[in-house]
């Protein structure tokens, strides 16, 4: 066929020298280009339409998998096999045209603005990288306020002005944050400017997200409003930094799960899932125990340089499951669940010391570490963890109660002692070896174990609540025995001494709320007025010594005549001690026992009922 009349557009008849078979430059080109497009529309169709070959050889002609068993068997002697391999191809090939077909149809039903939306939507979690999950697409979740979130009044006067007072104590740390140091992690209330520490890398806000519920539970409705819009508008996880996953997943993932169960604000249950997301590398070990340290941009993660032979942290990684529970809940994604799941199977099946469980436990070899087991500081909440995933999960996880208890028993036997005055105490276990010494960060075991009572296998007598009452009274007493009034980091049951700090470096008191926590839980399950007088007299200790014009600080040495200030509001103030105090001097169905469990942060996540009454239109 002649090239012209192929394209009848090339020739003119004004260009009078060209003859019928003859080319002019721009001509030839223009053919060129053609003829190379169909060449490469040719090649196209070969290689980059495989679907529609084999939708071709498996329909139109014949199947592919025929094609294959006669290649493999060219006698024939397997045709039966061969022939119900061909019916199982053909069955499948009509599923996915079904399939197919179903959603062409759904597609053509959308209207084209709502096409054009999915096809965005796809392209962005892809771009995210979040394995096709978009947390700005979460499924889609009914939300019910879980009962008590606010409280009502309580009924005699002194308890009303009490917990007013504490309510105004929120304030002055809040509106001094909010005054000089909005944004940034703590606040320096001497000072009075902003503080960070390196606990969160370059992430922002701690105290914000850390304050929310305890806003909202205070009813602090305006403040938790503004909170709210700069969570909306501010926070950001796209940072290129290392941060502690522990304390990132408590104060940052907790506070925002907490703040989406109290409000039903759609953006805190977005960003909890969002930083959910972004921790998971930290699960990239050979036993899958995290590492302590995560750079969150790179996904590279690794353990504190000071934690023996290179191990992950028992209080660390073992403080992520109720957090990890509820964001597999809210977003869908199995993961979280799986993770801390796992944790608990690597950790079963280790041989424990005496039935103790070591601080330290080395993510590559699964092997522990140094033999130092402590229920303070590197042990502390993971004890708690057990018991309360057992509590949050309605009392299903009856591995967490297993191991709970058993631990706790483990834990009585080798480290829990009494003074020679009768004051109970938990020691540290070093090797075999007792450091007859209790952290302020270990008198939180007063409240777990206090939580834990009720459901104690064989303990008829009370002997767990008395246990309970007993470590609150101990921890009084560190408080009691200093000229401040607010008890030591630190306290020894040595030398010549109880219930006091000898060292100068314990002897300081950052606003820590394990003994205020202790007492809350002691009220709810005694009403034992003791503890209300005992919380009273921390308020007007920090009332007396930690307030100051801009806001509340810390201090250097309890035992000082005077107040030395350490400049810092921690977080958790707001978090916690400020919490637990107004829960001490709020009725029982606030926030009650029944519905929330708090997380190590203070931050209340709902129970997930068993008979589901909690998301009545869950489906299967
Ligand atoms: C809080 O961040 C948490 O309670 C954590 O479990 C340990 N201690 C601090 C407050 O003391």
């Amino acid at each position: 066929m002649p090239v012209t009349t192929l394209l009848p557009f090339t020739t003119t008849p004004n260009r009078k020298s060209a003859s019928p078979t003859s080319f002019r430059l721009t001509e030839k080109f223009i053919l060129l280009l053609v003829f190379s497009a169909f060449i490469t529309l040719c090649f196209g169709a070969i290689f980059f339409l495989p679907d529609s070959s084999k939708l071709l050889s498996g329909v139109f002609f014949h199947s592919s998998a025929v094609e294959t068993n006669t290649r493999r068997n060219p006698e024939g002697n397997d045709s039966g096999s061969a022939a119900a391999n061909d019916e199982k191809v053909l069955a499948k090939i009509r599923k996915d045209h079904e399939k197919a077909l179903l959603e062409a149809k759904d597609t053509l039903q959308k209207r084209p603005d709502e096409i054009q939306q999915d096809i965005l939507n796809e392209k962005e979690a892809v771009a995210k990288g979040l394995g096709g999950r978009d947390v700005n697409h979460l499924p889609a979740v009914e939300y019910q306020q879980p009962p008590g979130a606010t409280g009502r009044e309580p009924a005699d006067a002194e308890t009303r002005e009490r917990r007013a007072k504490i309510k105004e104590m929120m304030k002055h740390a809040w509106d001094s944050y909010r005054r000089y140091a909005w944004g940034s992690n703590e606040l320096r209330p001497v000072s009075k400017q902003g503080h960070s520490s390196n606990l969160f890398g370059s992430i922002k806000g701690a105290t914000i997200v850390d304050a929310l519920d305890t806003l909202y539970i205070m009813e602090m409705f305006e403040e938790f409003d503004v909170a709210s819009d700069w969570v909306e508008k501010n926070l950001d996880f796209n940072v290129n930094a290392e941060v502690s996953v522990f304390e990132v997943n408590i104060r940052f993932v907790g506070g925002l799960l907490s703040a989406y169960y109290l409000s039903g604000k759609e953006v805190f249950r977005r960003k909890a899932v969002e930083l959910g997301e972004k921790l998971l590398p930290a699960f990239k070990t050979p036993t899958g125990i995290p590492w302590a340290l995560l750079n969150l941009k790179s996904g590279i993660g690794r353990n504190w340089p000071w934690a023996s032979g290179g191990s992950s942290i028992l209080a660390e990684y073992g403080t992520l499951h109720l957090e990890f529970m509820h964001l597999s809940k809210l977003s869908g994604n199995p993961d979280f669940a799986q993770k801390v799941m796992n944790i608990r199977k690597v950790l079963n099946r280790l041989d424990k010391p005496q039935g103790l469980y070591p601080n330290y436990l080395n993510p590559n070899s699964g092997q522990w570490g140094q033999h130092h087991v402590s229920v303070g500081g590197l042990g502390d909440s993971f004890y708690e963890y057990l018991l309360k995933a057992w509590l949050m999960s309605d009392k299903t996880d009856e591995d967490g109660k297993k191991l709970y208890y058993e631990a706790l028993q483990a834990i009585e036997t080798n480290l829990m002692r009494k003074s020679s005055s009768g004051l109970t105490y938990i020691a540290e276990w070093k090797g075999g070896l007792l450091e007859h010494k209790m952290g302020h960060l270990t008198c939180f075991a007063g409240g777990m174990v206090a939580l834990g009572a009720d459901g104690a296998p064989n303990d008829k007598t009370g002997h767990q609540m008395e246990l309970a009452a007993e470590i609150a009274r101990t921890c009084h007493e560190s408080y009691a025995r200093t000229a401040l009034k607010l008890g030591p980091e630190a306290f020894r049951f040595d030398g010549g001494v109880e219930a006091i700090a000898t060292r100068q470096n314990e002897k300081y008191f950052i606003l820590r709320p394990e003994v205020i926590e202790t007492y809350m839980y002691m009220w709810r399950f005694t009403h034992d007025p003791k503890y209300r007088e005992w919380g009273w007299e921390a308020v007007q200790a920090l009332e007396q010594h930690c307030k100051v014009e801009g806001g509340y600080s810390g201090l250097r040495d309890v035992y000082a005549a005077s107040p030395n200030h350490d400049d810092v509001q921690q977080s958790f103030f707001l978090a916690e001690t400020l919490k637990y105090l107004y829960l001490l001097f709020s009725d029982d169905t606030h926030m009650a026992f029944e519905h929330w469990v708090f997380n190590t942060e203070a931050h209340p996540l709902p129970i997930i009922k068993r008979d589901k009454t909690d998301r009545p239109n869950e489906v299967e």
